[in-house]
């Protein structure tokens, strides 16, 4: 059983390391690397050694995050030092994830590690494999429960330039620029964030207005060749072939955000992604209201995540998947069309 995070348990455990590993999940968002620098930067000011890790490469746009360049990614290291850094550390902060697979190739070493487990996390239906932790499905994002952590610590003075700029770019990019979760304790939170030196107005252009023309041009022909729209079902499919992200030449993060594009329609509440990958097909799966996704996802796509944003996917063709999807939208009719 993960065992509840105090004031004193944080202190002894700290004390007593020599050396910290921070870990997020595979394809990182703004959150997953947000939490991870913010916290990097927390306990890097503390003297301690600690090692910032990701398992796959974050969006270039998500590179102004005060020294990104510093965490160690299997793909782009040299000398195995994201394993290496992994398998020897003594405590583990396991951010925005909580099941020990969604760190791809480094699971492993993940999971033989004898390492003290520190997991914060806000997505549903945690593995029970950490020490410690917090797991809110309330929170609006990790860097928020990092925010929380420092908080408890009552060290929210140490904040400063680097950790408040991580921490800021994580919350703006899981609340959807402060659209879902958000609550007064958050924007207090993001005050704070604010006044320790995260600039907000350059922190949301980086994240949401630095396209490239190719990217916006690769989301206007997703929005104009790609997208069907079933108001009967309040429901919007789209996918994309390996043939489409060949075409656009992809680069990892081109697709960050696309799938809530049809949610700004009126009549729709349900949102559904589909990606043709090497071995299967991907979907990311959204929705506004009540109607979980993390529960649809669950029961059909072996996947889940929150309430209104979750991952599954699907053994077979792209075709497949778009007529599984379809063929089970009469069984959710009731919540789909219900009324806010
Ligand atoms: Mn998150």
């Amino acid at each position: 059983m993960m065992k509840d995070l105090t004031a004193p348990i944080v202190r002894e455990l700290l004390k007593k390391s020599q050396h910290i590993a921070i870990i997020a999940h595979v394809r990182p968002d703004g959150d997953a690397i947000g939490s991870v620098m913010g916290l990097y930067h927390f306990l890097k000011k503390k003297g301690t050694k600690v090692s910032p890790i990701l398992p796959s490469i974050y969006p270039a746009f998500l590179g102004f995050i005060p020294e990104s360049e510093d965490i160690l990614i299997p793909e782009r290291d040299e000398n195995q030092e994201s394993e290496e850094a992994l398998a020897t550390a003594d405590l583990i902060f396991v951010l925005d994830f909580n099941d020990p697979n969604r760190v791809d190739s480094l699971k492993d070493i993940l999971k033989k590690s004898t390492a003290t487990k520190v997991m914060l996390d806000h997505h549903l239906q945690p593995v029970d494999c950490w020490d410690y932790g917090v797991s809110d499905p309330t929170a609006s994002s990790a860097a928020e429960l990092v925010y929380n952590f420092i908080e408890l610590l009552g060290e929210e003075q140490e904040i400063n330039e680097a950790i408040a700029t991580a921490l800021y770019a994580g919350i703006c990019s899981d609340t959807g620029r402060f659209k879902f979760n958000v609550n007064g304790r958050l924007h207090r939170i993001v005050g704070h964030l604010i006044e320790a030196g995260a600039d907000a107005e350059y922190i949301n252009g980086q994240i949401f207005d630095s396209m490239t023309e190719a990217r916006l041009r690769f989301v206007g022909f997703c929005l104009s060749e790609r997208m069907t729209v079933y108001p009967e079902y309040k429901t919007a499919l789209m996918y994309l072939s390996s043939k489409d992200f060949r075409k656009f030449e992809h680069q990892p993060g081109d697709t960050e955000g696309l799938v809530n594009y049809p949610l700004s329609l009126g009549n729709v509440r349900f949102v559904a992604l589909l990606k043709e990958g090497k071995d299967r097909i991907k979907i990311s799966f959204r929705s506004k209201g009540d109607f979980s996704v993390n529960a649809f996802s669950r029961e059909n796509f072996s996947g889940g995540g929150h309430f209104n944003a979750a991952g599954g996917s699907h053994i077979g063709t792209l075709e497949e998947a778009k007529q599984k999807i379809l063929s089970l939208l009469p069984k959710y009719e009731e919540e789909l069309v219900a009324e806010f």
